[in-house]
């Protein structure tokens, strides 16, 4: 009988974080379609740790079943909403997570959604790709300029900074609100102005970045009051989580035009999208891409291997999620 833990992996990882698995746990991996709760809820029995992702349900009537061997999530993935931590602490549980190897590439996707939407690129490569592109006119496909206009960051943490960074180089000038100011140096290296009140932020940004976790105090942060603050001309970006945005409120806020678009890479219920969205010109939709490069994907398996072996080792972990 092996001495190895046993490892079970909730999704097909990069090819050699999943060889490295095989090399030094006695693992499983799940090559089909994600577990649902009974079937992942089977797979735990008998596991020492755990390799998910973003949608597996680990609340804590799934960490109750698991059993009483499972001591360590592994999370592949910077975003830990999908876990009730205060039960894995409960039931002493470790997780970690992915932090910083993801930050750039998401905050590349955040600007990638700000030029869609401003500068209409996904509207006008839709229209082109349909053949309806008439030629080019002095008034036609015109956007707005990212120079000189204002970009409200809601969460200044790794990635809400990495936005910032590129943003500054597109021109913008940078508010943000966040639970504390960052460190003063930072805020003169970016121009960055701290907005206390995330409504007076709202009501003054030309673009809404969305850069913070999802917890129960971000749900429906950005509700229809909120939106109602929002400039008629703003558009908002979410590289977060889709519920910290109320989605209904998003989609008549689109339709009674009280802002002009939105770029989303997260949704409330992926891979669902609402149609609604679908049939809108306004807003550019990505399918939950922030972190996915090759060299990205990679390094966030090294950080769970990581995590793996320092815990196999009884070591601190080197993630560890508080
Ligand atoms: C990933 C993410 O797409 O890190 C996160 O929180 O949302 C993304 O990097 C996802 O976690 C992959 O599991």
């Amino acid at each position: 009988p092996s001495a190895r833990p046993r490892l079970l992996v909730t999704r097909r990882l990069p090819e050699s974080v999943e060889a490295q698995m095989r090399a030094e746990f006695d693992t499983e991996i799940n090559a089909g379609p994600p577990l649902d709760r009974a079937r992942l809820a089977e797979a735990l029995k008998g596991c020492d740790a755990l390799a998910c992702t973003v949608g597996d349900p680990l609340d804590a009537e799934m960490l109750a079943a698991a059993g009483e061997r499972l001591k360590l999530l592994a999370n592949f993935g910077v975003g830990v909403d999908h876990i009730d931590l205060a039960a894995a602490r409960a039931r002493g549980i470790l997780v970690s997570n992915t932090p910083d190897v993801i930050t750039d590439d998401t905050a590349d996707v955040a600007l990638a959604l700000i030029l869609g939407t401003l500068r209409g690129l996904s509207s006008g490569e839709r229209m082109l790709r349909a053949g309806g592109w008439g030629g080019w006119g002095p008034t036609r496909q015109m956007g707005r300029s990212l120079t000189g206009k204002t970009l409200g960051i809601v969460g200044m943490g790794r990635i809400g900074l990495a936005v910032a960074v590129r943003a500054r180089a597109c021109g913008m000038r940078i508010h943000y609100h966040n639970r504390t100011r960052v460190a003063a140096e930072t805020e003169r290296a970016l121009a960055a102005d701290y907005r206390e009140d995330l409504d007076a932020l709202l009501a003054e940004a030309d673009v809404v970045s969305l850069n913070c976790p999802y917890s129960r105090e971000t749900h429906h942060l950005i509700d229809a009051r909120r939106l109602g603050l929002m400039r008629r001309d703003g558009f908002l970006i979410n590289t977060a989580r889709g519920a910290i945005v109320d989605q209904e409120a998003l989609i008549a806020a689109l339709e009674q035009g009280t802002i002009a678009g939105a770029g989303l890479d997260v949704y409330p219920n992926e891979p669902h999208v609402d149609p609604r969205l679908i049939a809108r010109d306004d807003v550019m939709l990505l399918p939950h891409l922030g972190s996915a490069t090759v060299e990205t994907r990679i390094a966030m398996g090294e950080k769970v291997l990581a995590n793996l072996r320092a815990w196999a080792r009884g070591e601190e972990l080197p993630d560890r999620v508080a």
